[in-house]
Order: structure tokens, then sequence, then C-alpha cells
């Protein structure tokens, strides 16, 4: 049999029975009653025997062709009996659609996974070598051109906000994902760890980053968790928020050049005349305007500045990670 649940600790572990011990698992089920269990299409619950104890109340599902399913409790004690009389195997390893499939979080990251699905990468990129030479560049580009695509659309690209005091940016962070998940306040310095979440904007997922405001750092804690948010910005987009009421401090200044984006926040409370290098790239009022015109304002900021297309499915096998996009580079 086949454990299709991740091990550890679980309330339920879901088993496949291969179609060869299909017999030999209906002869161990039993009704409530007491009589041989018949199907799993009239009533799926029946109680599982081994070895003449009752081990547990289980349903039963049928997947035809794929097999019988037993949904168990997780017990360790019960997953040992099956061990002990049928054999136990983990699931085979999931390819990277598949577990896009599982994890998806928004309904592109869905339909991509569906796609991709479709296709067995590795012989789709062997099916390559088949052509010649220049189509075969030709094919293996448009598949790289897929694969940025489709890897931007599983990875999670670390977006960190930065900015002075009480620029806005936790009250930002929060917005956009949908839960008051970090502090904010008019007090200076309430953020000081740098708080991780990931979300998807635009159908693409980031890991947003909120960092503890530049300023006055009052306790030596305050001035490392500034250091601790500084740490986080390579390889990260950089996303400088500025209050749109206030003009940009020389701090603010000083941010600008290690940031990718800028923000200009709370313009719900008015605008102050900036000067004419600082355009900011979006304005928004995250206290104040609908979250989903907030998310998709800055999904679109982000997307746009990565030069991504429109989240979805990408037309054509695709690489999902690391390990086949090295396949894909190492063929022609
Ligand atoms: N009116 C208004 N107030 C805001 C907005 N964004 C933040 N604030 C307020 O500004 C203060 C500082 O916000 P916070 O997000 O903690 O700033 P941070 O220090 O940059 O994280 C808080 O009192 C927020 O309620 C906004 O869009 N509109
Ligand atoms: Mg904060």
């Amino acid at each position: 049999m086949e454990q299709l649940t991740p091990s550890g600790t679980a309330g339920v572990a879901v088993v496949r029975v291969p179609p060869a011990q299909r017999r030999a698992a209906l002869a161990a089920l039993q009704t409530r009653d007491g009589a041989p269990f018949a199907s799993a299409g009239v009533a799926p619950r029946a109680i599982l025997h081994l070895r003449g104890m009752a081990i547990d109340d289980v349903l039963v599902v049928d997947r035809g062709a794929a097999g019988l399913e037993l949904h168990l409790h997780g017990s360790p004690a019960v997953l040992a009996a099956v061990q002990r009389e049928f054999g136990l195997a983990p699931a085979a390893p999931r390819t990277p659609a598949e577990l896009l499939l599982r994890e998806a979080l928004s309904d592109a990251q869905l339909d991509l996974a569906l796609e991709q699905r479709e296709f067995d990468f590795a012989a789709e990129v062997q099916a390559l070598a088949s052509h010649g030479p220049a189509p075969c560049a030709r094919l293996r580009s448009s598949a790289l051109v897929r694969s940025r695509t489709a890897m931007a659309m599983v990875q999670p690209q670390r977006v960190v906000f930065i900015g002075c005091q009480n620029a806005g940016k936790s009250t930002l962070f929060n917005r956009l994902l949908a839960r008051e998940r970090a502090l904010t306040g008019p007090l200076p310095g309430l953020t000081r760890d740098p708080v991780h979440e990931v979300t998807t904007l635009s159908g693409y997922p980031y890991e947003l980053v909120d960092t503890a405001g530049e300023g006055a750092t009052p306790a030596a804690v305050d001035a490392a968790a500034v250091e601790a948010g500084r740490g986080l910005r390579s390889q990260a987009l950089v996303v400088l928020v500025v209050a749109a009421h206030r003009q940009p401090t020389a701090i603010d200044a000083a941010l600008r050049d290690g940031s990718d984006v800028l923000v200009a926040s709370q313009a719900d409370l008015g605008r102050a005349e900036w000067p004419s290098p600082w355009r900011p790239d979006v304005v928004v009022s995250a206290l104040t305007e609908p979250q989903s015109s907030l998310r998709h304002a800055i999904g679109e900021l982000l997307r746009q500045h990565r030069c991504l297309p429109l989240a979805g499915p990408v037309g054509g096998f695709a690489a999902l990670d690391r390990t086949q996009l090295e396949l894909l580079l190492g063929t022609g």
C-alpha cells in the first residue's frame, strides 16, 4: 500500500490500495454490524480488522483503475498495524506541478499547475533535441521565456518595505495580507524584528517583509532591528514607503538609492508638493482604500517592474523549479 498523506502527526491518513492488494484489503473490512464489507459505493464506512482485532473505523473510496483508498485515522498505532499487514510505502515523489497543485494560493497558480501537469517535462526536454540545431535553439529559448514566468509564479519573490518610522509600512503590509500581522501605530519603533508573510499579488507569490523604520533608535535593540531589516534587502525588491503628506527627508533620500519602487502612502491625509526628482510609482491610502484596489495597485506595480506578463498558464511546457530549469539549460 502507499501512504498518500505526508508522514507525521495528523488526524487522518489516506492510504492507496493498489489493485493487487484490493481483494486482501476488502477481506479485512467489515460493516459496523460485523457483516463482510461489500462495496464502497453503497456505504463507504467500514471497520478494519487485522489479526482478529478491530483496528480502525475507516472510509473506503473506490478510485476505479487507480485502486481503493482507505481514509484511516492518523494514529501511529493504526499505520503500524497496516504497515505490518500490507506493507506501506511513502507516496511516490510528486512533480513540481503536483506540488503546486496542492499549495496554490491563487487561481493563476492553480491554472498553471493544471496546465503543467499535462506535460512530462523530461520527455519534452528530450524531444527538443530531436529537432535540428536551429529549431532546437528556438524552441528552447521560448521554453526558457515561459519558464521565467512559471518560476516567478511558483517561487515567492521577497519584497522588503523600508522607510522612515510612521511612513505607513506596517499598515500597508497588513492590508496587503488582509490581517493584522504587524503592530501599527503612531509610536515610532513599533516594528522591531522583520516580519515575513507570503501572499499572492496579481497572481504572483511574494514574501512580504515589514521592517523597522529608519530614524532615531532610542535603544540598542532598535538599532539592531534596523540593521536586521537592512540585511534582508539583497536579492529582494525594495519598496520605499514615504508619507505623501510630508516632504521626503534626508533619510528617505539615502534610502531611495537602494530601493526599486517608491510608494507614496497615507494620501488620504493630503499630498505635499515633492521636489521634482521625487515621483512616486504609486499613490495609496492603505488605511482607507478598499483592500482589493490596494492589492491590485501594488501587485500590478511589482509585476510591471519585473516585466512579467499577466499571471496564468504559460502556453507550453515550462520549468517550475531549479532542477527542471537546469535540465532545460543543459539541452542544445
Ligand atoms: N490616515 C491614514 N493613516 C495611516 C495610513 N497608513 C498608516 N497610517 C497611520 O500612521 C501611523 C503609522 O503607521 P505604521 O503603519 O505603524 O507606520 P510604520 O512605522 O511605517 O510601520 C499609524 O497611526 C497608522 O494608523 C493611511 O493610509 N491613512
Ligand atoms: Mg512599522
